[in-house]
């Protein structure tokens, strides 16, 4: 039986405070849990802070291009069905220049793992407002304030025929592990959206923030 340091590859070096410390350490949880051999997993990511998790998991990786996880990942899982495939974006990644490729992904129900770490703002690029900023939200690309609603990334999966959505919260990593194993253990598309702060950028959308506007749906622990 493995153990969550296994896949300990390297320590991280996200801001001091940084929701996707709470992914990681799930996704470790989660890969304890399923006992999985980091040789049979591969993690794609996309560009941005999320996208530096491949390089402290241990498993096999592939850095893709900005909104490109989800082809690259496709592409892997079609090649070798037997690999474990987990696809990692940001919400910008995700739902912004990626959004057609997240569409189609849930039309084709490729046996794929998608976590998408909404922290509600573009954290590698210095912090511009993201689609799922909310109204008002001030940032340097809108100084006045965003005009436009925020996009819900569940409701657009489930628009798209999505046969597995979960929301978890990086600040409760054991719920978030036991969503990311029933997600890895569904045949076929899943979506695991992980609302995460960015403690540097966003300061409207913070850990008690989200712990005021979370509501529990369910007590999914295993
Ligand atoms: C084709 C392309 N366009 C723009 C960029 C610049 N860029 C890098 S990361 C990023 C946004 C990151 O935001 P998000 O996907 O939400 O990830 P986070 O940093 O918040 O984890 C952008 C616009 C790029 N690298 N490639
Ligand atoms: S900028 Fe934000 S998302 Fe990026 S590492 Fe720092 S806290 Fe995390």
């Amino acid at each position: 039986m493995r153990r969550e340091k296994d896949y300990h590859l390297d320590d991280p070096t996200w801001c001091g405070g940084c929701g996707i410390y709470g992914c990681f350490a799930a996704l470790k949880k989660a890969a304890r849990k399923l006992d999985l051999d980091p040789e049979q997993l591969v993690i794609v990511s996309g560009i941005g802070c999320h996208g530096r998790l491949n390089n402290y998991f241990r498993s096999y990786g592939f850095h893709a291009l900005h909104g490109r996880a989800l082809p690259v990942a496709s592409g892997v899982k079609l090649s070798n069905p037997r690999l474990h495939v987990l696809a990692i974006s940001g919400d910008g990644d995700a739902y912004s220049i990626g959004l057609g490729h997240f569409i189609h992904s849930l039309r084709r129900n490729i046996d794929i793992t998608y976590l998408v770490v909404d922290n509600r703002v573009y954290a590698l690029t210095q912090g511009q407002t993201s689609p799922t900023s909310q109204t008002g939200y001030v940032s340097v690309s809108t100084p006045s304030g965003s005009k436009e609603s925020p996009l819900s990334g569940p409701q657009l999966a489930l628009a798209s025929g999505a046969t597995f959505i979960a929301r978890g919260f990086s600040g409760d990593p054991a719920q978030l592990a036991s969503l990311i194993e029933k997600g890895m253990k569904h045949r076929g598309f899943a979506l695991v959206e992980v609302l995460s702060p960015c403690v540097t950028h966003n300061k409207i959308n913070t850990y008690k923030w989200f712990k005021n506007n979370i509501d529990q749906l369910t007590a999914a622990r295993t």
